[in-house]
């Protein structure tokens, strides 16, 4: 049989992506860890505990990272030890992160810094943070203090980590905390978030002027579950104006669209230089009028859906590129800040891998500007209200004992990212199931 290569361009990024609490391990002055200790938060009671013991050794990940032949990471910064008394910055703190960062550099991984991602200072959260707008002015201030300590390392960052995902779980399906279900708090969190990050993006600018600077944007897709039914069709479009559209219409064009509000925010306009896509699923939504919460949609899958582990959602590939070729709009570069699937057992993530690579390859063919590829994730790590439960990582990892395992798509991925394509003889070996449908004839 022919060999055939879906090949990327010279300069893309093969990256991995991960957040502070989910991996540093030890994280005892935020507001998830005390969410944690709190019965009935975290599946099967679990907690964040050691994570994957990054705040005493990522080194030695990132040295996976590096023999794996990627040549990028994404991480967090950790604000509660940044800051972890109101006004107070704590100088070895950052000395350890300027130290990862140089870490990440000498091995040839360009670093991607996140600066907020879902996790507050304890201080912060008790005085309400996110639903106070004077949490701005202390997230502009925090920030500038890590670009002024880690500029020299870094000039790749990232505001805040899926703002809509944020509001949502935490202030309207209460999953999240401070576990609230409350419309009104939700819009209020998700438009102080986003004029944080512009506060931020000019701050950033204004320290270091040929910063990158972006925000990771969770595309989820929403389409009706049935395309004839009006209702369906209008609940779709609702949440998708609420969870996508609000996001990308504030930080590009200025305004604020219903349901978050309805006014220009002129200041956010083109605050972006770059824009991540965290994409993992879509919902089919069906209307349901006893569902007020979630602007009348009732999620489902399709009948013949491939569905993830732990009800994470369906398998669909193609979304990737419906996202990648809606961002395209904004004529920016695109990064695929996270990508990946929940799988305890490895069954599926080769092929959902090879799948996605497959739309990414695509979305380069049509010249959408995607430049970097960020796999969520290195390492299994703790996944937020699912504790333990879903295992996103390349390589497995046991919590108690910190032994590590790859699986069989570490391999795949580390010789698609040493090739630089996705070759027929990988589909072969990886998922052969899928020859018939990428490589036909
Ligand atoms: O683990 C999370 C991450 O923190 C944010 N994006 C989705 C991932 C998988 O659920």
């Amino acid at each position: 049989m022919a060999e055939a290569n879906f090949h990327f361009p010279p300069s893309f990024k093969w990256g991995v992506a991960t957040a502070a609490h989910q991996v540093e391990g030890n994280n005892t002055n935020n507001q998830w860890w005390a969410w944690e200790q709190e019965a009935g938060h975290i599946k099967e009671g679990a907690a964040s505990g050691l994570a994957c013991n990054w705040w005493e050794n990522a080194e030695a990940d990132f040295d996976r990272a590096a023999n794996m032949g990627l040549n990028a990471l994404r991480l967090s910064i950790e604000w509660s030890r940044v800051e972890p008394e109101p006004g107070k910055f704590d100088t070895a703190a950052l000395e350890r992160y300027r130290e990862l960062l140089r870490g990440l550099t000498a091995r040839g991984l360009e670093p991607l810094v996140t600066l907020h991602h879902f996790s507050n200072p304890l201080w912060l959260e008790k005085q309400g943070a996110w639903i106070n707008e004077g949490t701005i002015a202390y997230f502009t201030r925090y920030v500038e203090q890590v670009v002024q300590a880690l500029g020299e390392e870094c000039d790749f960052w990232c505001t805040i980590n899926e703002p809509n995902v944020y509001a949502t779980q935490g202030y309207l399906m209460g999953s999240f905390p401070p576990g609230q279900r409350d419309l009104g708090a939700t819009r209020t969190v998700l438009r102080n978030l986003l004029r944080a990050h512009a506060a931020a993006y000019r701050a950033i600018h204004h320290l270091q002027p040929a910063a990158r600077v972006g925000l990771a944007h969770n595309l989820r897709i929403f389409d009706p579950a049935n395309p004839s039914s009006l209702l369906d069709r209008l609940v779709a479009w609702a949440q998708d104006s609420g969870f996508n559209r609000s996001i990308i219409k504030a930080v590009w064009d200025g305004w604020w669209i219903p349901p978050v509000g309805f006014r220009p925010a002129l200041s956010m306009r083109r605050t972006l230089d770059w824009i991540g896509l965290n994409y993992y699923t879509r919902d089919l939504v069906a209307f349901d009028g006893g569902a007020p919460e979630t602007l009348y949609g009732r999620a489902t899958h399709a009948p013949d859906a491939e569905l993830l582990d732990g009800g994470y959602g369906e398998l669909y590939e193609k979304g990737l590129f419906r996202a990648l070729k809606r961002l395209s709009k904004l004529d920016i570069p695109i990064h695929i800040t996270e990508n990946g699937v929940p799988d305890s057992d490895g069954d599926q993530r080769s092929r959902a891998l090879i799948l996605h690579l497959h739309q990414l390859w695509k979305s380069l063919q049509y010249n959408l500007r995607v430049q970097g590829y960020y796999h969520w994730t290195l390492v299994d790590n703790f996944e937020w209200a699912e504790g333990w439960s879903l295992r996103f990582g390349l390589i497995e990892l046991d919590p108690a004992t910190q032994e590590r395992t790859p699986r069989p798509a570490a391999s795949l991925y580390a010789a698609i990212a040493r090739g630089n394509a996705l070759t027929s003889g990988l589909i072969d070996t990886y998922a052969p199931e899928l020859r018939a449908k990428l490589l036909p004839g």
